[in-house]
């Protein structure tokens, strides 16, 4: 990002969504402790109350809140304090990190174009839960995880980064997670590192890296 001689350098604010273990957050967050990823994690926020992606947060001395969902009469209320808590710390990039909340269409408005999701699958294959059954039950001899932008579409906004994962023909969901969650620790860093260095963009539903477009699949990362 350019800035003016004597200007002080901003760097670009990262706030992440969870609901649970929270370790895609601790991979970014390490990512930007390493100096891999040039920015500032301003807050990490989580829908559920006492969940260890919190005290993760909090052991990387990074801010963490909590924001209920079940104290809200309705998926707009909670979305609408969501916002206030999310716009109080004038993040650039929003980032989906095991959050499991289904996001309202002004919600996503506000922030189309940057916000990101991990989802375990290789979409558009096997959008919502359970992904890592699913493809075991369907005889799929590939799983994987896919980055990308969050659309009003569930699990349907344009793809960054896939890696894939080979299935062996003994394996159980359990297995197959352990495998999937040590790629989604690669490719997240990577594609908000790409995010905040302003190589990743999205324009007319479409991923842009370095103003190229990117494959409807994404960048595909075989094993
Ligand atoms: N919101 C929109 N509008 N678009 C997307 O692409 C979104 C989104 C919100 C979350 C993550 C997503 C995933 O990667 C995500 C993508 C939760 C559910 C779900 O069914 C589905 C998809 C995703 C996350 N949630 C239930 C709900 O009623 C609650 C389930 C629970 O609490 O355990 O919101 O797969
Ligand atoms: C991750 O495996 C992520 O892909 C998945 O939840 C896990 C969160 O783990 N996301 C979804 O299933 C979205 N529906 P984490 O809290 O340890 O990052």
């Amino acid at each position: 990002m350019m800035r003016s001689p004597g200007e002080p350098e901003k760097k670009p604010r990262i706030v992440i969504l969870i609901s649970g273990s929270g370790s895609n957050m601790a991979a970014i967050a390490d990512a930007v402790k390493a100096g891999d990823i040039d920015a500032d994690i301003a807050a990490v926020i989580s829908n559920k109350p006492d969940v260890a992606g919190l005290q993760k947060a909090r052991d990387r001395d990074i801010d963490a809140q909590v924001v209920d969902h079940s104290g809200f009469q309705s998926r707009e209320h909670f979305d609408v304090a969501l916002m206030r808590k999310i716009d109080e710390y004038e993040p650039d990039l929003i980032v989906l990190a095991g959050f499991m909340r289904i996001l309202t269409a002004d919600f996503v408005r506000r922030y189309l174009g940057r916000m990101l999701n991990i989802h375990p699958s290789l979409l558009p294959k096997y959008q919502g839960l359970h992904t890592h059954q699913r493809a075991i039950d369907a005889g799929d001899t590939e799983h994987g995880v896919t980055v990308h932008f969050v659309t009003e579409e569930l699990d349907d906004g344009p793809n960054v980064i896939q890696a894939v994962v080979t299935i062996s023909s003994d394996d159980t969901a359990d297995a197959l997670q352990q495998r999937v969650r040590q790629q989604e620790h690669i490719i997240y860093p990577i594609a908000v590192k790409w995010f905040v260095s302003g190589r990743l963009t999205m324009k007319d539903n479409q991923a842009m890296l370095d103003g190229i477009a990117l494959p409807a699949g994404g960048l595909r990362l075989e094993q």
